[in-house]
């Protein structure tokens, strides 16, 4: 006898009475009999939870299972995801917010002293050796309006910190030092907020110096592109001293100014959206968060989700340490109640039941798990080769474990390794997963990261694949150190290295009879050239490694193509490419011997 299967029906974590029917194809009146039948009273626009939702699937004969919303990853130079979805919003729901400021620049340049001169406390002098650590959240009132500001850390190695900053933003505020101008995370600051589509008002702080040289400065700034509006160009830059408290009239002006061009809007009743700022564990109070609200209304008592992390809200504070019951669209708050720290910049969401909240989580682990399963690092030649492609005799490592017990007999062994020729740096170490800050930080730095005990997690990974950045994972210490080691020594002699130039996305495939398959490809960074080699990622995977067989441009052989750039070429010997592959381009460089 065969038992007839029953039909799957996918639902949320929570639904109407209504919809309910909907899915099961079944009359309101039906749907409605069936819980009364199970002791629940309700009408047609009632809301029921998942489990309940499946009892009564599971009596009319269906199978129900939850529905897991995608998170999609952000890529740099699209607009945020969260602002993509709060333009999903119906436009009559939409209502004014507080514009997000976000503080970046180069460091000592004055974004703390600024920030705390236009609230008036004193943030800068408390901090350890005077850097931000982390970003601060702070909202002010400024006639009337509220402003939100976050505050970056302008240090070399905080790049992923200040990217999240300029991915949150509504407006950047770019403090540079009149004195000092324009210096490599000025640079890079503006990248982040032009990556993030964010307009720039520059501060130029330190006006109050005898040695400051504003005009020097917007020069250098207009060769950036941000040509002072003084000058006819369209960026705003506003003299201050965060010091002498002067300009700061004119900097609010010119932010709320900006912001008002920009419509910053959010609709409070709508899906929550949110990211977060930065956690911790506090031994006391468990894990504390910081979330900015993006858009929606964030309650006391919610249940989120975020990253591996999950829990239902036990508290919430404002900015001033005031508890608080809820929170709008551009409010920063700290919460209490998740059960694991979760990574900044991770999106959070809100669920309606916790097991749909455990379910998201389970869900994510095996996605990881599988990830983790199939990538898998490049050999220890390769990895130190491109290691060397930044030309440096400094191996610079980004260190992660699992748990401060680890850490430090780790470090203690590669203090051992015989550094009289390279230098062995730790950037950076940490417990807890390898996530994307590790991996954006060892990009800025050319790190490899190490692992120990611990695993990647899945955005990171991708991340990783996509800025070419090594990631080793070790469960026995003195393998680390003996890769290490070796590596080092493959370090000292090499005559020939392998350069990574440029890299490559496969759009489309055309298989010609007698010449093999061509891959139509798109260069999305840096460039490919005829003489070089090729490598095929496919999922973070390395499926083929070959030479160029040709390359072609519009038909015409060519000897290189430059980033935005489309192409058709091939691999010899090689034609399984499929559309999103991922190609590295390589070439063999002569290492000068010094
Ligand atoms: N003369 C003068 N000094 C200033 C001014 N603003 C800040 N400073 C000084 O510059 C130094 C750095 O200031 P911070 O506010 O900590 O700089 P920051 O940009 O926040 O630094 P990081 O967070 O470490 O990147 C401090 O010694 C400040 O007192 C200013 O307008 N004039
Ligand atoms: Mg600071």
């Amino acid at each position: 006898m065969s038992e007839i299967e029953k039909k799957k029906i996918e639902l949320p974590g929570a639904i109407t009475v209504r919809d309910l029917a909907k899915k099961a194809d079944a009359s309101p009146i039906q749907v409605i009999k069936v819980l009364m039948s199970n002791g629940v009273m309700a009408n047609i626009n009632q809301i029921v939870d998942f489990d309940t939702a499946a009892i009564v699937l599971s009596e009319m004969g269906f199978e129900a299972s939850l529905e897991i919303p995608e998170v999609k990853v952000e890529e740099v130079g699209e607009i945020p995801l969260w602002r993509r979805m709060i333009e999903k919003e119906d436009p009559k729901d939409l209502v004014s917010r507080p514009p997000v400021v976000t503080i970046l620049g180069h460091v000592d340049h004055g974004k703390t002293t600024l920030l705390d001169a236009i609230r008036h406390t004193d943030v800068a002098a408390g901090e350890a050796g005077g850097i931000t650590q982390h970003i601060g959240a702070y909202q002010v009132e400024h006639k009337k309006h509220r402003i939100t500001f976050l505050d970056t850390p302008g240090h070399a190695a905080f790049t992923a910190m200040r990217a999240r900053g300029a991915q949150g933003a509504d407006v950047v505020v770019l403090v540079v030092a009149a004195n000092d101008g324009v210096m490599p995370q000025t640079k890079e600051a503006i990248a982040h907020a032009r990556a993030a589509r964010v307009p720039i008002i520059v501060a130029l702080n330190k006006i109050d110096l005898p040695e400051a040289n504003p005009d020097r400065v917007k020069h250098q700034l207009g060769e950036l592109g941000l040509v002072p509006d003084e000058w006819e160009g369209d960026t705003m830059v506003v003299s201050v001293s965060a010091k002498k408290k002067t300009g700061l009239e004119d900097l609010m002006e010119a932010i709320l100014m900006v912001a008002d061009q920009n419509k910053i809007l959010a609709n409070p009743k709508g899906k929550v959206i949110g990211t977060v700022i930065e956690a911790q564990v506090d031994r006391a109070k468990g894990v504390e968060a910081t979330l900015l609200i993006q858009n929606g209304t964030l309650h006391n008592g919610d249940i989120i989700v975020v990253g591996l992390a999950s829990g239902k809200i036990r508290a919430m504070f404002d900015f001033h340490g005031k508890s608080i019951e809820q929170a709008s669209p551009s409010t920063p708050v700290q919460v209490m109640g998740l059960n694991e720290v979760p990574h900044a910049g991770e999106q959070f969401q809100i669920c309606s039941t916790d097991r749909e909240a455990r379910e998201i989580v389970e869900q994510r682990k095996l996605k990881l798990k599988e990830l983790a399963t199939s990538s898998h690092g490049s050999s220890l030649e390769d990895l130190f080769n491109r290691f060397q492609a930044g030309e440096v005799r400094e191996l610079n490592l980004v260190l992660k474990a699992d748990v401060q017990g680890s850490l430090e007999p780790i470090l203690s062994s590669l203090n051992g390794i015989d550094q009289s020729q390279i230098k062995i740096k730790v950037l950076h170490q940490e417990t807890g997963n390898i996530n994307e800050n590790d991996i954006m930080l060892a990009a800025a730095s050319k790190a490899i990261v190490i692992g120990f005990n611990i695993s990647a997690d899945a955005n990171a990974m991708r991340l990783a694949e996509t800025e070419g950045v090594s990631v080793r994972q070790y469960e026995i210490i003195y393998r680390l150190t003996e890769d290490i080691e070796k590596a080092l020594k493959g370090m000292l002699t090499p005559e020939k290295h392998e350069k990574s130039i440029g890299r490559a996305e496969v759009l489309a495939i055309f298989k010609i009879s007698k010449v093999g398959t061509i891959a139509g490809c798109k260069v999305t960074q840096g460039e490919l050239r005829r003489n070089g080699r090729l490598k095929v990622f496919r999922g973070g995977t390395l499926m083929h490694e070959g030479e160029m067989a040709s390359l072609k441009r519009e038909q015409t052989n060519v000897r290189e193509v430059r980033e935005g750039y489309e192409c058709g070429l091939r691999i010899k010997n090689y034609n399984d490419f499929q559309v999103g592959d991922q190609l590295e381009c390589t070439i063999l460089e002569e290492v000068p011997q010094e």
